[in-house]
């Protein structure tokens, strides 16, 4: 299934366009709020902000040049009015807006340069340099008292450089090495991952880089970093299929299990393979300490049902779709629990191809010890529409997430903005921050409204997530050309 070539991206396109619910979640993300991964703040007002992006937007004509878009936020939440959408055509950012591109595709937030303004690291992996081809680029964009801005941006050069690389493809900020200094960790279409330490000026300066090789048969599809073991070394948890383990019975070999994840541990000297453990599989993740034991928990979806379409079981999968749950411990992955719409106390119920686990995140709705998790639900059927999607929040206790007191929300729901129609794949990318300034999560869902794509906003209210107050955000309304499939809101920055 998955291929990620220099055609991929087009067929990732096409696909999704088409459908695809399997494909389409390979261009979503998500992100959590662990304890060394905060909300954006790019304007430092003490209120979250949320990055997303429109990677397949025409920009001046060009196809797939993509734009990223800030939303910034009020004491009412966010809003179309109060944000910043920035491209390669925007002054000071260096290269410039070209078809297939897609600046935006990938991006993640930290404040690189100290100065207490989160920055904005954007991966351009359609980029052709003078390496060739699909080389793919990143940019650091940084935020200022106004938001973020193009201006002074600065690229991370890839040190690897070359045609197909896709530089910029995965990224995840985090301390690696626990040097209190924030480090960018950058994918490519290969097993080579490059660590930036922090260190970053706006004159280009950075703190050096490192080099990991993955434990992988090709690049990463997914990376996510969180502090899973509690010694402050950020950890990594990589997706994608990982290298065989030779020591396994012929028959397990044999089975090919999706979307793998792996676990690598940072520490003082940086992020390593060494010792890396094997996770529950899915696509997306989200770490953060859900039962308050201060470590992190790692959260993965997997939406894809138990079984292929030829019968042949999925491992670890459930119809519908499966999150996992591994708690975190002093060594590592500790007791595992998986959660479905079929869990006792979750709205809803497992159907086929509902995707529960495309994306999903951490946060705190309630301002309790203990964090909730979002999961979107973009290929559930309301009403006879099919894959209009939908969302379910889940609350964490000192046990973990259970189903109690859980909620689900869709177009349908009363209060929610808009109309369930076929296709809307609402829940295509969750996120769960405080983007009012109350100290307690919002909801912000991205869909494919209209084939273009929306973010809808919902704000935590009395220990909950409420419609009152709710509100969407149209490409159109933020400035982002409808022309084609701009997919704005498909992926929010972690
Ligand atoms: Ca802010
Ligand atoms: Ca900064
Ligand atoms: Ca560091
Ligand atoms: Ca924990």
């Amino acid at each position: 299934m998955h291929k990620k070539t220099r055609t991929a991206l087009a067929a990732v396109a096409a696909a999704a366009l088409t459908g695809g619910l399997l494909t389409l979640t390979a261009s979503t993300a998500v992100a959590a709020d662990g304890t060394l991964v905060a909300k954006a703040d790019f304007n430092k007002d003490g209120k979250g902000d949320v990055a997303t992006s429109a990677a397949w937007a025409h920009v001046g004509g060009k196809e797939g040049a993509g734009q990223v878009v800030a939303l910034y936020g009020t004491s009412t939440g966010v809003n179309s009015t109060k944000r910043t959408v920035i491209s390669q055509d925007t002054s000071g950012v260096p290269g410039s807006a070209e078809a297939d591109d897609m600046f935006g595709y990938e991006t993640a937030y930290g404040d690189f340069n100290a100065d207490g303004y989160d920055d904005l690291a954007v991966g351009a992996p359609g980029e052709a340099t003078t390496a060739g081809e699909f080389a793919g680029s990143v940019t650091l964009l940084w935020g200022t008292a106004s938001g973020l801005t193009g201006t002074g941006a600065v690229t991370l050069k890839d040190p690897a450089a070359g045609a197909d690389r896709m530089w910029g493809y995965t990224l995840a900020a985090g301390d690696f090495d626990a040097d209190g200094r924030t480090d960018l960790a950058i994918g490519g279409s290969d097993t080579t991952l490059f660590v930036y330490k922090g260190g970053f000026t706006k004159t280009g300066g950075t703190g050096g880089h490192y080099a990991v090789d993955l434990p992988l048969l090709e690049g990463a599809w997914k990376l996510h970093a969180g502090d899973v073991n509690n010694d402050r070394a950020t950890d990594l948890v990589v997706n994608g299929d990982a290298l065989p383990d030779l020591s396994a019975p012929t028959d397990e070999l044999e089975t090919y299990v999706p979307e793998q994840n792996t676990l690598l541990f940072g520490g003082a000297s940086g992020l390593t393979a060494d010792g890396h453990q094997s996770l529950r599989p899915g696509l997306i993740t989200g770490i953060g300490d859900i039962n308050g034991d201060k470590f992190g928990d790692i959260v993965s979806g997997l939406s894809l049902n138990a079984a292929w379409e030829d019968g042949e079981p999925i491992p670890y999968g459930a119809k519908g779709g499966k999150v996992w749950i591994s708690y975190g411990s002093a060594t590592g992955v500790g007791k595992i629990a998986g959660i479905t719409q079929d869990t006792s106390g979750v709205p809803g119920a497992s159907e086929t191809d509902d995707g529960f686990g495309a994306s999903l995140d951490l946060g705190n709705v309630n301002g309790d010890a203990y964090l909730d998790l979002v999961v979107g639900v973009p290929g559930e059927s309301v009403d006879g529409h099919g894959e209009t999607g939908s969302v379910v929040v889940l609350y964490g206790t000192a046990t973990g997430i259970t189903g109690t007191g859980a909620q689900s929300f869709h177009q349908g729901s009363a209060g929610v903005p808009g109309d369930n129609e076929a296709g809307d794949w609402l829940g295509v990318d969750v996120k769960l921050d405080d983007v009012t300034g109350d100290g307690k999560a919002d909801l912000v869902a991205g869909s494919d409204e209209n084939g273009n794509g929306a973010v809808l906003y919902m704000p935590a209210s009395g220990g909950k997530i409420t419609a009152t107050g709710s509100r969407s955000i149209s490409p159109s309304s933020v400035g982002v050309s409808t022309t084609g499939y701009p997919s704005f809101g498909w992926s929010f920055a972690d």
